[in-house]
């Protein structure tokens, strides 16, 4: 049997679905809700001691990290190949899951401020259940982050330029890929595209509207409409009902 513990829509999350959709894999689906801290459930840390989403079960074998899930499900179910063939883009594939890895931190910066987010849930708790939501936190930066936003601190405009900035840092990166393409790791669609296309797709949406323009970055645009026009893609991105996302 094959379990996803994921959050929806949320990145990392969709990371996970988008590979299983794109390899046609029948699996059965946990909603956590992280708005509700389910996440850092005892039960929940005995599969992820990090008390992230997504987590992977797989007859019993236990799979955290969105990356390295995503590799195991190419091992293991080898049918419909998401990693290119020739050594050099598959090297240059791995180098894409570490900056897939690097996305998540300005992703983060905006994803627990967001309406109705993680943040918001916190404020709307009283003040012994909030200590104890983020006490809970295993993560310490996460528990920093979101000890300043619950207490009303938030973050400052230039904690927030320099998440813009990093997140800009790496749409640079896909740039210059793309001037080799047509895809991130050289001729071939591959778990690169995948690990990356949530949070291009989130940073041109919500992070970077303003940057992440057709003018400034002409071949990240076209890649990201490209990939975004796939049927797997949209069936893993479209807007699920609210018992079934916290993204
Ligand atoms: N490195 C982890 C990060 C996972 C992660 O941060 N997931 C977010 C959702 S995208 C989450 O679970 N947030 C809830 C929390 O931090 O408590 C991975 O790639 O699987």
């Amino acid at each position: 049997m094959l379990e996803l513990y994921h959050a929806g829509l949320t990145a990392c999350s969709k990371k996970v679905r988008l590979c299983l959709r794109e390899k046609e894999i029948d699996y059965v689906g946990r909603f956590v809700n992280i708005n509700r801290f389910e996440q850092h459930r005892p039960e929940y840390l005995k599969l992820n001691p990090n008390g992230v989403v997504p987590t992977l079960v797989h007859d019993g074998e236990i799979i955290i990290e969105s990356t390295v899930i995503n590799e195991y499900l190419d091992d293991t179910f080898p049918d419909i190949p998401l990693r290119p063939k020739s050594p050099a883009e598959r090297a240059r594939m791995r180098v894409w899951a570490k900056i897939s890895d690097e996305a998540l931190a300005p992703n983060m910066v905006f994803a627990f401020t967001a309406r109705g987010g993680m943040g918001d849930a916190a404020k709307q708790l009283d003040d012994a259940t909030r200590a104890d939501a983020i006490e809970r936190f295993p993560l310490r930066d996460r528990r920093v982050i979101m000890t300043k936003i619950a207490l009303g601190e938030g973050f400052n405009d230039d904690e927030l330029a320099a998440a813009q900035q990093k997140a800009e840092d790496i749409v640079l990166k896909v740039e210059r890929a793309l001037d080799s393409g047509p895809y991130l790791a050289g001729s071939q669609y591959s778990l690169a595209d995948i690990n990356m296309i949530p949070f291009i797709d989130r940073y041109r949406q919500r992070i970077l509207p303003d940057r992440l323009t057709p003018a400034l970055y002409p071949r990240t645009c076209e890649w990201h409409e490209r990939i975004m026009a796939r049927p797997q893609v949209q069936d893993t991105f479209r807007p699920l009902p609210a018992n079934e996302t916290t993204g």
